[in-house]
């Protein structure tokens, strides 16, 4: 029954079908970005056709002074940098036979180029080399446009747990019921960097934490306002051609909700669908718009992670959990890297998408970025999906689904023509990253100073071996919640710096309240049944 009205071919063929274009040519020797894992691409690289890049100023350099006083970042301010970076960025776009529209500033010294028109990829080239013969630039790389990382079916007329395979010890699922003796996610805060949230879903609506619209472009955001407080997901529908890349007419995706939804839904609360950390709460933040998203995403992760973004008020939530299924075709550029470093280094653990174009995911972003927990996905049987970007850059897999074998992942939605809070199926490596981020939840809630280094070894070490990965690696295999926690809460877990633990084990598992909360889920599936 809840698969038989899924119309398959309505599936939105979305949303990352993507050319493997790599701008590692457009990179400076930036130290800190060195990525030892990622691979050499043996083909040529070539900077992609843009009409976007975005500039690293070098540090202490004036334009980079500047750019971190601006009032408000997101805005215009090519007329406030210091006279020879306007001219450098005006000269270089002139040498290119184009003229420059915009020029903002984003957190971490960053200045994100719009110019008149798509350079094609020689003359990108060319327009990068001119702005990296002035000493004030540190990097000069093209913007990555992200996007959102899942498919999805119509929605289903059930709402049931037992279709969340994903959740279950069956099936290649994370056993994620058993882990809740020992953590619910309780005190954690997972920020959802994505298409912003739908408020009112009654099986989200209480688990969310204040968040913030980082929507620069109006039209993007459908919403006519830019950035401000509130992350409602305006949809992100586009008629084909929209986009300027040949897209196809698609449908509000509702993302955002989707992926919240995986991680934190409200569970045991008789409706709907369960979620892997149930205590948790989400801070939703909104950086995917129509055609998705960009330079907004930097200021998104600073933001969620604690940072500081001019013309924002900080987040009072900083995210301890950041979750990432969005990802474009480039090699991880220096800003991004920059920004996720910034991050880790204020506390957050983030987790990422691997992409769904069954490449190696060392050739995308944020996957191939250092740093981050990289997810790629499994369908009902354990095996990778055939969507699934694979590598070494991928740590683990976990459940995204696969509509050809599978009913793949339920989660939140909007139906498309009543506008009610509904449910749908998705498939994508956007589905498996909130399976890890809910599970990282439950982990900090039981020790809050793990870093990602001791997050990443428990749950490569606890993971379940795949039924199969047909690419030369898959990460370790599907993250297993249970195991996972359990070795958190027994103190196997190394201590940052000594290599020792020093909490006491939790004894939440001997609670009986929890126990019941289970036992009445499973009850309440059980009745349900029809
Ligand atoms: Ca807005
Ligand atoms: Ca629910």
């Amino acid at each position: 029954m809840p698969t038989a009205s899924r119309r398959l071919p309505a599936l939105l063929a979305v949303i990352c079908a993507v050319t493997l274009t790599a701008a590692l040519g457009a990179c400076s020797s930036g130290g800190s970005s060195a990525q030892d894992s990622t691979p050499t691409p043996t083909a040529t690289v070539t900077t992609p056709a843009s009409d976007r890049f975005v500039i690293t100023w070098a540090k202490d350099s004036e334009a980079a002074k500047l750019v971190s006083s601006v009032e408000n970042y997101g805005v215009d301010i090519i007329s406030s940098l210091p006279q020879e970076d306007q001219d450098a960025i005006k000269t270089a776009a002139e040498q290119a036979s184009v003229s420059v529209k915009a020029a903002t500033a984003h957190a971490g010294g960053l200045t994100a180029v719009r110019l008149s028109e798509v350079l094609p990829s020689e003359k990108a080239q060319a327009f990068i080399q001119a702005l990296l013969s002035y000493d004030s630039i540190e990097a000069a790389e093209p913007e990555v446009t992200m996007t959102a990382l899942s498919t999805s079916a119509s929605p289903p007329n059930d709402e049931y747990f037992d279709k969340q395979w994903a959740l279950t010890s069956d099936q290649r699922g994370l056993n994620v019921v058993e882990a809740w003796g020992k953590s619910t996610g309780k005190d954690v805060t997972v920020a959802v960097i994505d298409s912003g949230i739908l408020p009112d879903h009654p099986d989200i609506s209480s688990q969310l934490l204040p968040g913030y619209d980082f929507l620069s472009d109006p039209w993007a955001g459908g919403d006519n306002d830019g950035r401000d407080a509130d992350p409602t997901d305006m949809g992100d529908a586009v008629q084909a051609g929209e986009c300027g890349n040949d897209n196809e007419a698609t449908d509000s995706s509702w993302h955002g909700s989707h992926v919240a939804g995986i991680i934190a839904a409200s569970t045991n609360n008789g409706t709907g669908m369960a979620g892997v950390a149930p205590d948790a709460k989400i801070v939703p933040v909104r950086a995917l718009g129509r055609c998705g998203g960009g330079a907004d995403i930097i200021d998104a992760i600073t933001w969620a992670s604690g940072g500081s973004v001019n013309g924002v008020p900080d987040n009072e939530n900083p995210a301890q959990v950041i979750n990432l299924s969005l990802g474009g075709p480039n090699i991880c550029p220096v800003y991004f890297q920059r920004t996720i470093d910034e991050a880790v280094a204020r506390g957050s653990i983030i987790v990422a998408a691997a992409g769904n174009e069954d490449q190696d995911a060392g050739f995308v972003s944020p996957a191939g970025c250092e740093n981050v927990i990289t997810v790629g996905a499994s369908n009902a049987s354990g095996d990778r999906a055939v969507y699934s970007n694979y590598g070494s850059t991928v740590d683990v897999t976990a459940p995204g689904g696969d509509l050809t074998t599978d009913d793949g992942v339920l989660s939140l939605f909007r139906h498309p023509s009543s506008g009610e809070p509904a449910y749908t199926f998705m498939q994508g490596t956007s589905q498996a990253s909130p399976h890890v981020a809910g599970v990282v939840a439950l982990m900090l809630s039981i020790k809050p100073d793990l870093t990602v280094e001791q997050i990443t070894e428990t749950l490569t070490s606890t993971s379940q071996t795949m039924h199969s990965c047909d690419r030369d690696a898959c990460g370790a295999g599907i993250i297993n919640a249970k195991a996972a926690v359990e070795q958190v809460a027994s103190d196997q877990v190394p201590a940052p710096g000594d290599g020792q633990a020093t909490e006491e084990p939790s004894d939440d598992a001997s609670k009986p309240g929890l126990r019941e909360t289970i036992k009445d889920l499973w009850n309440r599936i059980t009745t349900d049944e029809e």
